[in-house]
């Protein structure tokens, strides 16, 4: 039987920010570990990628930086291609929707589509902010969401509660650009009128037919996938607006569109196609194949994307024709971060390109933890306690441990050289059993997309090495009967060189050192499973050290970075004190007073000593804001008072009173003073 053909997509990240581990889990390393198994098969397979360079997320980023747009995306896009590389992940192509050749893939798309009358076109009232003239899509539109009332949720999608919005939905909306209510002004779009794929859809996801013809199995679709599916179509599909009033993006490819540019969510998975395109240009192969015929399409992607790569994007590609369908949708849910959700704007992440840079040589550890707690059915979390538990307990203690013990034996009875298998106790025959069993299950798993549990499958190989070395310990027999031991010894190296074959997918630097140790070039999945690998007699050579132990101290310095580095958000605020009576406010005496007299405090650098109009009398008031405050700028206010605070004495002086000051979340003081003129020191506040 001819081998499936894959075509493997991982969701194009934003050119709007560096990657942080969340986002590896849960897209990257997946597709990943998917495609380095399917080459091994033999598979006809390509692993396409780039960076999504258009949208409000660039565009608003590019505002917050106080820097182009196109140097935004140039930007990110080196820092995200860089680690990318770095931390070894095999994409085939890495490319750029603001290539060119992305543009006039995406504007062709388009007028196939318009010409096939795919669209609608409608003029509508929309939101407009008059202080910058500009459309407010998408994300320039922030405001309460209607569903779950969170209040700061953006015009195409409220990130708490994942549903899916248009500005116009928004309670209370206020353009990010001047941060006032936008105004209603009409403008003309063109739609993409998903009401009517609504028949189909339902009949391609929950059967996986289309005209009748089966596509897919649809229970290899993950449930969340299917679920928000239909959820969706259940409450009725809306047109969708296909193009923006920005001027960021993919032009609408006609004279009479000026300011008028491709919805990111049109263009950006088109960027696949033009990605598949520039790879095929590049290695002389023909695109279409990778896009045609009996092609599996696999799309992996956070759950935030579902309904754009399982609805949205198969309407287009339906509509485009000759094109093939999404085969599999392999959605994750997320990754948290030390108990917290991992966010960009509080700096409440670890970025890949820092982890690499900080830990060089540690990427096969920092891929075995992602897998191992990978968010595939629920959200899951990572600690770098637990990040020191698997490395120190699972990698160095039983993967590291196995492959040096066998070598190292190996090296001081055999002079390197594999020993032969004498008779064979059931013990023996069950790793041997084994060695041929693990990879068959390991391969059906990662089919089925279980790549966590595939990857635990490979570690059981580690695991029955090493506890056969443990039961068997053949540094003890060796005094007693050595011919036993040249059969453990055999097994055991058969066991290190499997391993050498089914890690390659999850841990593709240490499946190459182990096969380097044994002098092993195999890289097909068919040698795994082989008790006899290694020839009797062969050489191997003296290992080096797999894991090194993760000590406490990295997990410190590691933990204290996040929170150093965390930024503070409103969330921060102090939280509300006990309750008070109003009796016992109305027992403080807080005015008005001006500030006539000011100098510094000899010896204490944080105070004061002002003469302060109180409008009762004139009086010496010690305050600790001289970090905040010169005296000289401060003489002739207006600020607020409480008068009848119990006399202390500060540094000496009698202190009759106290100035009131506002603390911003930075620590910051300011007095808070009378917004309107004629109000004199002793006017009372209350
Ligand atoms: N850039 C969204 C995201 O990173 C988007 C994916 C595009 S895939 C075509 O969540
Ligand atoms: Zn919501």
């Amino acid at each position: 039987m001819e081998k499936a053909k894959y075509t493997v997509t991982a969701a194009l990240p934003y050119a709007n920010g560096p990657l942080h581990l969340g986002h590896v889990a849960g897209v990257y390393l997946p597709a990943d570990i998917f495609v380095r198994f399917l080459r091994m098969k033999g598979h006809d397979v390509v692993y396409i990628c780039g960076s999504d360079e258009h949208g409000a997320a660039i565009t608003l980023r590019a505002k917050k930086e106080g820097i182009t747009p196109q140097e935004i995306v140039d930007k990110y896009h080196t820092i995200i291609r860089d680690a990318f590389k770095d931390f070894d992940i095999s994409f085939d192509i890495f490319h750029r929707t603001s290539s060119e050749l992305h543009h006039q893939t995406a504007q062709d798309f388009f007028k196939v589509l318009d010409s096939k009358g795919s669209f609608t076109k409608a003029t509508s009232e929309q939101f407009f902010d008059e202080e910058y003239q500009q459309f407010l899509a998408d994300r320039y539109v922030t405001g309460t969401c209607p569903n779950c009332k969170s209040p700061n949720a953006y015009g195409d999608q409220c990130e708490s509660c994942g549903s899916s919005l248009n500005p116009t939905d928004l309670i209370d909306p206020i353009s990010t650009l001047s941060g006032k209510t936008p105004v209603m002004k009409s403008t003309s779009h063109w739609y993409l009128p998903m009401e009517r794929h609504e028949d189909w859809l339902r009949a391609w996801i929950k059967e996986g037919k289309l005209d009748g013809v089966q596509q897919h199995d649809p229970k290899e679709w993950r449930n969340q996938v299917v679920g928000q599916c239909m959820s969706w179509i259940d409450n009725g599909l809306r047109p969708r607006a296909m193009t923006r009033d920005l001027d960021w993006g993919v032009k609408v490819p006609y004279e009479d569109a000026t300011g008028k540019v491709l919805y990111v969510w049109l263009d950006a998975p088109i960027g696949y196609i033009s990605a598949t395109k520039q790879w095929a240009l590049d290695h002389n192969k023909n695109w279409e194949e990778y896009w045609t015929g009996d092609r599996k399409l696999v799309h992996f992607i956070g759950k935030d994307n579902i309904v754009f790569h399982a609805i949205i994007f198969p309407i287009l590609l339906k509509e485009h024709g000759g094109l093939v369908l999404p085969d599999n949708v392999p959605a994750y849910e997320f990754l948290n971060l030390e108990g917290d959700k991992f966010s960009t704007s509080r700096n409440w992440a670890v970025w890949l390109h820092e982890y690499i840079a900080r830990h060089p040589d540690k990427s096969d550890e920092l891929k075995y933890v992602l897998t191992s707690i990978a968010p595939e059915n629920k959200d899951s979390e990572f600690t770098w306690k637990e990040y020191q538990t698997r490395v120190n307990s699972e990698l160095a203690d039983i993967l590291g441990n196995f492959v040096n013990r066998a070598l190292v034996l190996t090296q001081k009875y055999y002079d390197g050289k594999v020993p032969a298998r004498g008779e064979l106790t059931s013990e023996d025959q069950s790793v041997l059993n084994e060695i041929a069993e693990i990879p068959n299950r390991i391969e059906k798993l990662i089919y089925q997309y279980k790549l966590r549990e595939a990857q635990a499958e490979a570690m059981n190989l580690a695991r029955l090495g090493n506890k056969f070395l443990a039961d068997t310990e053949p540094w003890k027999l060796i005094k007693t009967d050595p011919q036993r031991v040249e059969t453990i010894m055999n097994i055991a190296l058969q066991v290190t060189a499997n391993l050498g074959i089914v890690l390659q997918p999850f841990l593709p630097a240490t499946a190459r050192k182990i096969s380097s140790f044994l002098g092993l070039d195999k890289n097909e999945w068919s040698d795994a499973g082989n008790p006899d690998l290694l020839n009797v007699g062969e050489q191997t050579s003296a290992p080096t050290i797999l894991f090194k132990k993760i000590e406490d101290e990295l997990v410190n310095e590691e933990i204290e970075r996040l929170e150093s580095t965390k930024m503070e958000n409103t969330s921060n605020v102090a939280p509300q004190k006990d309750e008070t009576s109003f009796d016992d406010f109305m027992k403080m005496d807080i005015r008005l007073g001006k500030i006539i007299a000011a100098q510094k405090v000899e010896k204490a650098d944080k105070l004061l000593q002002l003469t302060v109009d109180t409008g009762i009398d004139q009086r010496t008031i010690i305050s600790g804001i001289a970090e905040h405050y010169a005296p000289e700028e401060i003489v002739g206010k207006t600020v607020s008072v409480l008068v009848n605070l119990a006399p202390r004495k500060i540094r000496g002086v009698e202190s009759q009173g106290m100035i009131l000051m506002a603390e911003n979340q930075e620590g910051k003081l300011s007095f808070i003073v009378p917004e309107k003129e004629g109000f004199d020191p002793g006017s009372e506040i209350r």
